[in-house]
């Protein structure tokens, strides 16, 4: 692997995508960790108000704040923290490790940036990755907009419109996704029994711990920490 390579292609494009990052048995694993979780109709847990402005279903869970060691092998993963170090630099650390939950029939996360983009050196990495394969049949694939890291807000629209330009992922089990946080990147519609996917954030030296607490939507911007709407964002 040239982490070299891999970083100029990253802060090119915003995303990275690797093939076969993680062994089909530590995700075979992972998913069964997860779904042992979840099982299959978890509730939200989103505010309603956030799920129907955001038009965005997913429930987090933070296995690694509550010492479940399955994850570990992520976070202490070589070559994952030798590629980041690549990318951010000296000095970067671990934020949290979220297992995103999504069900059939749902319409997955729409267009956002994770966090403002107003200051460019502020900013979270996702470092994602798969434990079951996303395609067409399953839905739930992974669009990125290339080079919007560098493009300032996400244009205030339509959540889950088509953008020209944009790419659509769809990762097999095992494959890295890494995204800027400020790069535009939404979820399309589940169609499969149920969508996984795993984000072991990071961040560069010196980044505030809360990075992510604001995320920024077509239609508006967003804080965890409150449960609130912060801006109503027009067309
Ligand atoms: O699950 C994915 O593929 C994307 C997740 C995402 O949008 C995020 O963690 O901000």
């Amino acid at each position: 692997m040239n982490d070299q390579q891999y970083a100029r292609d990253f802060w090119e494009q915003g995303y990275l995508v690797i093939e076969n990052f993680f062994t089909d048995g530590l995700m075979d694993h992972l998913n069964q960790v997860i779904l042992a979780h979840f099982g299959r109709n978890p509730d939200w847990e989103h505010s309603d108000d956030f799920i129907q402005k955001s038009a965005t279903e997913v429930i987090p869970w933070f296995p690694l704040r509550e010492g479940d060691v399955n994850f570990q092998p992520i976070e202490k993963d070589e070559l994952l923290k030798n590629l980041t170090k690549r990318i951010l630099g000296k000095g970067w650390e671990s934020l949290y490790l979220m297992v995103m939950f999504s069900k059939q029939g749902t319409q997955g996360q729409a267009w956002h940036q994770d966090s403002p983009p107003e200051n460019s050196s502020r900013f979270n990495l996702n470092r994602l990755f798969y434990t079951h394969d996303i395609n067409m049949k399953t839905g739930g694939q992974t669009i990125v907009y290339p080079g919007s890291h560098k493009m300032g807000e996400l244009p205030a629209g339509n959540p889950h419109e088509d953008l020209e330009n944009q790419i659509v992922l769809s990762p097999k089990k095992g494959t890295l996704v890494i995204i800027h946080g400020h790069c535009w990147h939404r979820v399309l519609p589940i169609k499969g029994e149920y969508r996984v996917s795993a984000n072991a954030r990071a961040i560069p030296d010196g980044t505030p711990k809360d990075i992510t607490d604001i995320a920024v939507y077509r239609n508006i911007r967003y804080r965890f920490s409150t449960q609130e709407v912060i801006e109503e964002r027009q067309k």
